[in-house]
């Protein structure tokens, strides 16, 4: 009897959903969440879907009437692959809004798509300050270089370090890291002696290290994309930089919490700056990082995954604003100017620049109930890209 009445209110419901597919169409609200989910930059799809999908298990799948469907593609972190990507997105699913975006080269090449198609994207990693130029539907919750590395270049000369060499990923993030780091150290009266760069596929660095060694500068300032850290820093130890005396500086993307913890007591001590650590002392931050663990098998959230989840809830409440009724015009309005606490601190999206304003740390890495974190020592407030001041 029960099984009958199921089956009829099944048949039912499909013979409804097969008459009125336009109405269903209306009631969905599409988010093409587009991330390198295997290949070289895994880790960050990994963190930034985990983070989508918590925060929506948190806030509701139903937003202002509409049901909230994410749809999730790999593009295995190749620029090609996400543009053709997002073009099926924005053509065939008629997704509402683009999101994810894992590197740089990624979201440039998505960026004409949203422009002729006004559709908002929602740059939730890639980090190049010149992302949020390339179109005007573009929208930041990540941050960029230049805005944790010059931190970084006002504390070392504080800190008897005045001759670095520079160590970055040879594209857009690692060459703004490079000239923000170097130009704020020069002001500052220290010196860069040497830039290096280094191949972002499939990088080998120790040559560059053994070099490193030889010059013997105070310390190594280093940014490599998320999930390349622990090589460098086990490269480095291995080396022996450490005991040559040159210490290792970086933004917080070598010391990712994704990593951190594997990567053993030879990371003890490492300053860095960045805009989030999983160690941040906040109420929200707790919360965040315990429902985020709890939900993917013990997984500690880095600073991807916050950009994920405030990116969500950038989409979620630009839906609220706009009753979800608007286009993509509307959307992209209602983005701009929000202003709110993440688990990494107050971030604010500026409604001229699109780009994130938000808290910079300095930070260093040390052990606490058996476990590395980046611990926070002093904050920068209210950053905005310095890249945008020129
Ligand atoms: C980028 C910047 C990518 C910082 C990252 O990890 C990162 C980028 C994948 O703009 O490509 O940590």
């Amino acid at each position: 009897m029960k099984r009958r009445l199921f089956t009829a209110a099944a048949l039912a419901a499909a013979t409804f959903a097969a008459a009125t597919p336009a109405l269903a169409q209306d009631n969905v609200f599409k988010i093409g969440l587009i991330l390198p989910m295997t290949g070289q930059q895994a880790t960050t799809g990994r963190q930034i879907e985990a983070a989508a999908r918590l925060y929506m298990a948190q806030n509701g799948a139903t937003v202002a009437g509409k049901k909230i469907e994410l749809i999730v593609k790999d593009d295995t972190s190749l620029p090609d692959a996400t543009r053709r990507l997002a073009q099926e997105l924005v053509v065939n699913d008629k997704v509402n809004v683009l999101a994810g975006f894992g590197i740089t080269p990624s979201a440039l090449a998505t960026a004409p798509i949203a422009t002729q198609s006004k559709t908002p994207m929602v740059v939730m990693a890639a980090a190049t300050s010149s992302i949020t130029q390339a179109s005007p539907y573009i929208v930041r919750t990540s941050f960029t270089l230049p805005q944790v590395s010059v931190a970084l270049a006002d504390w070392a000369p504080k800190n008897g370090i005045k001759k670095v060499v520079t160590l970055v990923s040879d594209y857009g993030p690692g060459i703004d890291a490079e000239k923000y780091f170097k130009e704020r150290l020069t002001f500052n009266g220290g010196q860069v002696t040497e830039a290096l760069r280094v191949p972002l596929r499939n990088p080998d660095f120790a040559p560059f290290l053994q070099k490193v060694r030889d010059a013997k500068p105070d310390a190594l300032f280093v940014f490599v994309p998320s999930g390349a850290g622990a090589a460098v820093m086990k490269q480095f130890l291995e080396r022996g930089l450490d005991k040559a005396g040159i210490k290792l500086i970086a933004t917080g993307d070598v010391t990712d919490d994704d990593q951190l913890n594997d990567m053993g007591d030879g990371a003890l001590g490492v300053v860095t700056s960045h805009h989030y650590s999983a160690d941040h002392p906040s109420a929200l931050n707790k919360k965040f990082v315990a429902a985020f663990s709890s939900a993917n098998k013990g997984m500690r959230p880095n600073f991807m995954a916050v950009g994920g989840y405030d990116g969500m809830r950038v989409i979620y409440e630009a839906l609220k604003t706009t009753k979800g009724q608007g286009g993509g015009d509307a959307l992209l309005a209602a983005m701009k100017g929000q202003i709110f606490e993440s688990p990494r601190g107050k971030i604010f999206i500026d409604a001229q620049t699109r780009d994130i304003v938000q808290d910079v740390y300095l930070r260093k890495v040390e052990k606490k109930n058996g476990q590395l974190y980046n611990v926070e020592f002093d904050v920068i407030k209210d950053v905005k890209d310095p890249g945008k001041a020129k």
